[in-house]
């Protein structure tokens, strides 16, 4: 009878081991987020503004619109000019982006500005 219950376990044990291994590298990955957003910083500090303004062109698509509080979510490519890889996130939009002529599934390119890991999108037009 006691037997039985040690298979469930090592099931337990198993998944356990195995969601361990998964978060592991989330946690790098979250790591060097942290340092990215440092470096700018740090590089600057040499320099006389600390919070240097960048602006970035990158292309996406729409995977959900915010209209309440203005905000955009992309799966986007790659940005190199900020050193990000491709990735889905949410950006705030300025005002005077109308996203009433935007939907989800649209392939667009748009333009960033900001700095450290805070961007917001300047522009949005469609992909070619
Ligand atoms: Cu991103």
């Amino acid at each position: 009878m006691d037997d039985a219950r040690y298979p469930t376990l090592r099931a337990v044990l198993a998944s356990a081991l195995i969601s361990t291994a998964l978060t592991l590298p989330m946690s790098g990955a979250l790591a060097q987020m942290s340092d990215m957003k440092k470096m700018p910083g740090m590089n600057d500090s040499k320099m006389s503004d600390t919070k240097k303004t960048t602006t970035a062109d990158a292309t996406g698509t729409i995977t959900a619109l915010n209209a309440a509080n203005h905000k955009i979510t992309f799966d986007h490519g790659p940005i190199p000019a900020i050193d990000w890889p491709a990735m889905k996130m949410e950006f705030a939009v300025v005002p005077s982006v109308d996203l009433a002529k935007l939907k989800t599934g649209d392939k667009v390119k748009f333009t960033l500005s900001g700095s450290g890991n805070t961007y917001t999108v300047q522009s949005i037009s469609p992909a070619p």
